[in-house]
């Protein structure tokens, strides 16, 4: 407070089009910060997850690639923020293998970029890292957790680990506030489409539509995974900033379930058997993989507060269910912010089914939404 007047916290958000960006800008504005976003230039634009959340007005948008540091430095110089929360990356793994140098350069290098933009302009700015549980590759003890060595299994995880370390190193070096949230998977509904749970999540009910006849491919269906809920982990994202002094800590939920058993648990949401739908394809399998994560959120419960609520059950359920509901909308003819007409894979349903009329154009329909507690 100066003089009577609240002061109104700054905060840059980059990767405000991704999944996590829209749920971290939500919880920032409720707590009375005013909101920068960083987006890249498209041909096409994507704030259809801003949109959704109806937060397009709400935050101010800034126009800056990762790889490019006049653009950081221009943002940064702008919107003069008390606190950087660097989302923005190449977050597929499995365009890693395609692209490692493009990946390298955005998700290694560009925190790089923001530190040292941190060191020269105002060193008083606080840093966030978007660090992950792939930096623990091939798994060295389970479950994992601030102390278990890295040893990572993709172009994106060696990328990963030179942001982590160097968010680390400025910390060291020059008493910077950099710290390095190491977030186990988390989903949502705002999850893109190529990650394998909203590929489950959108395939189950285009099944349960019958607008997919054609069964679901996965890759590996053993591997295990701790999966969170999106909204949940930006807090502990924010509750980092909050801290005296900077750290690294573990956010994940202590549960690890395999790729099958997510879409077991998926099409039986919608009243399906995952084993009359899902066909294993050997060329979805990754170069290398990670096979099981489960970390232990030990350190973030007793020094943060932070505790996951929403585990997998629920989680799957809440995004069965998001697309389905989707789906339905769509059919019955409504525009909404969304992300499938965006995708090659979903084009051929969308130009067959548009339903001019206003009416489901899928028999039983309204029998699914009652299952679905929706009707
Ligand atoms: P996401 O949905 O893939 O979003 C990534 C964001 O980064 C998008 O806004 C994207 O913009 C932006 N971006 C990509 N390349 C860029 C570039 N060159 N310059 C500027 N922006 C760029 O990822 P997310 O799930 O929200 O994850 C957020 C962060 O957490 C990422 O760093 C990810 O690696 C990390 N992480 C995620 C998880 C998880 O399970 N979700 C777990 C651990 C860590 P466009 O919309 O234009 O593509
Ligand atoms: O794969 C297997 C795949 O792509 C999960 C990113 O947010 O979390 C995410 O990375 C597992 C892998 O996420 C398919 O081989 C099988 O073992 O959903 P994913 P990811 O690679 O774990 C971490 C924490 C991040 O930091 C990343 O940014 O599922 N899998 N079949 C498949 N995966 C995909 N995508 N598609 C399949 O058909």
């Amino acid at each position: 407070m100066l003089l009577g007047l609240k002061l109104v916290k700054r905060a840059l958000v980059t990767g405000i089009t991704g999944q996590d960006g829209p749920y971290l800008a939500r919880l920032l504005l409720d707590k009375g910060y005013k909101v920068y976003g960083t987006y890249r230039r498209t041909s096409t634009p994507n704030f259809w997850r801003l949109q959704q959340l109806g937060l397009i007005r709400k935050v101010t948008l800034i126009p800056a690639d990762l790889g490019d540091m006049a653009s950081l430095l221009e943002a940064v110089t702008v919107t003069n923020p008390h606190e950087i929360y660097n989302l923005a990356a190449q977050s597929f793994v499995g365009s890693s293998f395609d692209q490692p140098l493009l990946t390298t350069e955005i998700d290694g290098s560009g925190a790089t970029r923001f530190l040292e933009i941190i060191r020269h302009l105002n060193t008083d700015i606080k840093f966030y890292q978007a660090s992950t549980s792939e930096l623990y590759g091939a798994v060295r003890k389970t479950p994992q957790d601030e102390n278990t060595p890295f040893m990572p299994n993709s172009p994106y995880a060696a990328a990963k680990l030179y942001s982590f370390h160097m968010t680390r190193v400025y910390r060291k070096a020059y008493g910077i506030f950099a710290s390095n949230g190491i977030l186990f998977n988390h989903e949502s509904p705002l999850r893109g489409l190529e990650f394998v749970t909203r590929k489950i999540s959108n395939s189950v009910a285009k099944i349960k539509l019958g607008l997919q006849k054609e069964p679901l491919h996965l890759g590996n269906l053993e591997t295990r995974r701790d999966w969170g809920y999106a909204p949940e982990y930006v807090q502990a994202m924010w509750m980092m900033m909050k801290k005296k002094q900077p750290d690294d800590f573990v956010i994940a939920t202590g549960e690890t379930h395999s790729v099958g058993e997510f879409a077991e648990e998926a099409f039986a949401v919608a009243g399906l058997n995952w084993k009359e739908h899902v066909q294993a394809d050997r060329r979805l399998l990754r170069p290398l993989d990670v096979s099981h994560l489960c970390g232990n959120p030990a350190k973030a419960e007793q020094e943060l507060g932070w505790k996951p609520r929403v585990t997998f059950k629920k989680i799957v359920d809440i995004m069965v269910k998001a697309d389905v509901e989707r789906w339905q909308k769509y059919l019955q003819g409504e525009i909404f912010p969304w992300d499938a007409p965006s995708y090659s894979s979903e084009i051929d349903i969308l130009s067959r089914t548009v339903s001019r009329e206003g009416k489901p154009p899928v028999p039983g329909i309204a029998k699914l939404l009652r299952h679905l507690g929706k009707g």
